[in-house]
């Protein structure tokens, strides 16, 4: 190990002084922070943090090397380094899964500064910046480090820049992210949060070992195989990067545990990315990504999921953070759960703001305190909501699309149960308000809501009326953004950790044999949990299907479902006008989670036809730029998005059972340059019938 030479065993020796201050130091080869308990070093010919030492434990391991293959590595592969930035953001000249576009920066003629000063608290700290500019592009990519005296962790920010009058247009800001990648056994625990954690499996393929493991889609093994392996004891069969991913909303802490079984002295470390602020990312509450597979990742901008990128255009300027990776040390056998409860309550974004404002000046587009206001409002809302959340945004857009404006900030808070929300250090501008609910279809939403500087912006009492077609006769499922409730989605492995299922791999389910004769869910009496599947299919089997290599396009029982349900007469007395309402928690067309269209694909733009009593009804066309890859990157909610088809009464029967047919295009497929399945699909949130 790196940390048994002089300057390991330097630290060592000063660890056990009553204070040591706050020391911040550049030579030619590399820029060092130190406080009492934590050594950071940053490497001036890679740009990356490649030391890291906790009150003498090294926490990152021996650099190593793996070349850059699909499905494993990513970034250009170097090991036992970190925090550090990433983007896939460069001009690519092939598909993203040959790693053409990402970029690492700090390899090519990097430029260092270092920070040193006391804060408005006194307290010392020291900060590191890298900068480099892509040559061929003029971008700028910038990471800044901070460590402050008396803490052990890391504060981070990342800023993006293009100025190029020349080439306005340069491509979508695809990924952004900064990475903790060890490459030591210490860390034996992958915690996404407080519900969800497992033993990491051993060896990782995450991180390139792929030992006794099969790779039955992109970035997915089955390791069912191994023994002795505690993820396939404890946890599952399969692996995937995504298995521990989540969205945003609640996310506070995710990280690494290290149970004692390798380190030093059989101490407990911890290793964890704190979102103690959000308003920097995209896509709002609702945006997912990874956050641990062996590395702990802070995604500031991505759309594995399906979500909006922003555009790189001439004058793009923006700086991601403050976040905060966190590092700490618990006795022997002290529990994953002691050590991220320390973490927790740094998950605040008032929480050392003022520090923030005092290292400002460094941080080019930082929004200091004296530029942010705060917002409350009085929320009435309708009956049977739950888990009320207010959203400002982007003004005059869905949520989900803020990437529209570049310079849009994002906030969120629960409502209250008295429907009292209020959110502080907003930054000023004007944005929209939406506010949702599990158990109520649709939002509500209100325009031009302005915040300033250093005010509170009262909106006062905010009444939310639900949306209405008429009365409701029927609903399928819960409105709240996720496909949660149907067969294999939240539903729980047997075994010890029991996780819900659509976090392994979807090919372990097999469609066919589930539904042999397709999904006929009769209202009233079929279970959700039993006779919906999570993931209604165009065709199923071949690409990416381990258990079925071929692919089945059915007679109508994968690509058509079929919903019947009796009504009384007086369910349509005097009524004329039918609304059924479909939301989905996710659709896959031909232009995938990137949302390009391929002009080669017939299923860019996805037709959802449904079917009542014969009746053929205008079709819904999910456009391409609301495409997600959402199942089958082990996920229940992507970009959500939904629909109200309409059509008279007269279509309805009381005399008869009714059939309502959702139909997918029969053999439906598309172009995959990555091995995932090729066939489009869509994830139900909620289905409601209403008549007037
Ligand atoms: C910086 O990184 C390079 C490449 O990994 C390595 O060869 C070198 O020893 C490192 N420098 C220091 C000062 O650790
Ligand atoms: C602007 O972009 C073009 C095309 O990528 C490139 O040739 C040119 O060098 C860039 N200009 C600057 C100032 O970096
Ligand atoms: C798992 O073990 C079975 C039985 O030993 C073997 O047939 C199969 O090839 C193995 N699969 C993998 C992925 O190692
Ligand atoms: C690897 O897989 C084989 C079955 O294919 C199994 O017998 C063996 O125990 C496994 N080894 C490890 C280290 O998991
Ligand atoms: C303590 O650490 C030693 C290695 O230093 C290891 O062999 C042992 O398993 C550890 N004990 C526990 C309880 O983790
Ligand atoms: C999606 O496409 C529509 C129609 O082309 C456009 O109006 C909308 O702004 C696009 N949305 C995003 C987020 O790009
Ligand atoms: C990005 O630019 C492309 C090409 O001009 C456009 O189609 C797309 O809507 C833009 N997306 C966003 C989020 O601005
Ligand atoms: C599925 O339903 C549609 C709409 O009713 C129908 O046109 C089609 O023939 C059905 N069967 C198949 C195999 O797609
Ligand atoms: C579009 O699809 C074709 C296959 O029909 C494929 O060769 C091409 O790489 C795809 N283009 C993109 C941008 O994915
Ligand atoms: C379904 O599409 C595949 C191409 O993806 C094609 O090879 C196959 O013949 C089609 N099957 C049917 C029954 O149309
Ligand atoms: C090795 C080295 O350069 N040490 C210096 C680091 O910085 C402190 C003060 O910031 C100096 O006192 C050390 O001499």
């Amino acid at each position: 190990m790196r940390f048994s030479t002089v300057r390991g065993a330097l630290l060592f020796a000063c660890i056990g002084l009553a204070s040591t201050r706050l020391t911040a130091n550049e030579t030619s080869a590399y820029l060092q922070l130190e406080n009492d308990h934590l050594f950071v070093s940053v490497n001036k010919s890679i740009g990356r943090v490649d030391l890291l030492v906790l009150d003498g434990q090294d926490l990152l391991g021996s650099a190593a090397y793996i070349p850059y293959s699909p499905g494993g590595s990513s970034g250009d592969g170097r090991y036992g380094v970190g925090p550090y930035l990433d983007c896939y953001c460069i001009p690519a000249s092939g598909p993203s899964s040959t790693g053409s576009g990402s970029y690492t920066p700090g390899t090519i003629a990097p430029t260092y500064k270092l920070f040193k000063g006391v804060d408005a608290h006194h307290v010392a700290y020291g900060g590191v910046m890298m900068s480099e500019t892509y040559p061929p592009t003029g971008q700028v990519l910038q990471q800044y480090w901070f460590l402050r005296d008396g803490e052990t962790g890391l504060h981070t920010f990342s800023r993006i820049a293009y100025h190029n009058s020349t080439t306005p247009f340069l491509r979508n800001l695809q990924e952004f992210r900064t990475l903790f990648r060890p490459s030591t056994d210490l860390w034996t625990d992958l915690i996404t949060d407080d519900n969800l954690a497992s033993k990491m499996p051993v060896p990782n393929p995450a991180s390139g070992s792929t030992a006794n493991s099969t790779t039955v889609q992109d970035a997915t093994w089955y390791i069912g195989n191994r023994t002795d392996d505690p993820y396939v004891e404890e946890f599952a069969d399969y692996f995937t990067k995504y298995t521990f991913s989540t969205t945003w909303r609640d996310q506070k802490v995710h990280g690494l545990f290290g149970d004692g079984s390798n380190s030093k002295d059989n101490s407990t470390f911890g290793a964890w990315l704190v979102m103690n602020t959000k308003d920097t990312y995209y896509g709002g509450p609702t945006h997912s990504d990874l956050v641990v597979d062996g590395i702990i990742y802070n995604y500031m901008v991505s759309n594995h999921h399906g979500d909006g990128t922003p555009n790189i255009t001439d004058g793009f300027d923006r700086t991601f953070g403050p976040q905060y990776y966190h590092f700490n040390k618990g006795p022997a056998g002290a529990s994953w759960r002691e050590l991220r409860n320390e973490a927790v309550q740094y998950a605040t974004p008032s929480w050392n703001a003022d520090f923030y404002d005092s290292i400002a000046d460094h941080i080019p587009n930082y929004v200091p305190t004296s530029k942010r206001g705060s917002w409350k409002a009085k929320i009435d809302l309708p009956k049977g909501a739950k888990n009320a959340i207010a959203v400002l945004a982007q003004d005059g857009v869905d949520f989900q699309d803020n990437v529209l404006d570049t310079s849009a900030y994002q906030y969120w808070a629960d409502v209250d149960s008295n429907g009292k929300v209020e959110i502080d250090r907003i930054k000023a501008g004007k944005y929209r308000v939406t506010v949702y609910a599990d158990g109520i279809f649709g939002d509500f939403v209100q325009d031009g809501v302005v915040v300033r500087a250093g005010k509170s912006t009262n909106s006062g009492d905010l009444k939310w009326k639900p949306e209405s077609a008429g009365t409701e006769l029927w609903r399928i499922g819960t409105p709240d953004r996720a496909g949660g409730e149907w067969k294999h989605a939240a539903q729980r492995l047997n075994t010890p950790q029991h996780p819900e299922e659509f976090r392994i791999y979807w090919g372990a389910y097999d469609y066919l044999e589930d539904f042999p004769n397709g999904v006929n869910y009769h209202v009233g009496k079929s279970d959700p949990a039993k006779d919906l599947n999570y993931i209604h299919w165009s065709v199923f089997g071949g690409y990416a299907n381990w258990k079925r290599p071929k692919q089945v396009a059915g007679h109508g029982e994968i690509n058509n479902w079929t919903i019947t349900f009796d009504l009384e007469k007086h369910d349509l007395d005097k009524k004329r006008d039918a609304t059924f309402t479909v939301q989905l928690a996710g659709a896959k067309t031909a232009a995938g989670n990137t949302d390009v269209f391929n002009v080669t694909q017939p299923w860019n733009n996805l037709p959802l036809n449904v079917v009542v009593n014969g009746h053929e009804l205008e079709p819904w066309v999910i456009p391409y730029n609301q495409s997600s890859s959402c199942a089958t990157r082990s996920a229940i909610t992507c970009y959500t998005l939904g629909h109200k088809y309409k059509f008279p009464t007269k279509y309805l029967s009381s005399a008869q059972t009714n059939e309502l047919v959702l139909s997918l295009p029969y053999n439906a497929t598309d172009y995959e340059s990555a091995l995932l399945p090729r066939s489009v699909y869509v994830q139900y949130d909620a289905l409601r019938l209403e008549v007037k």
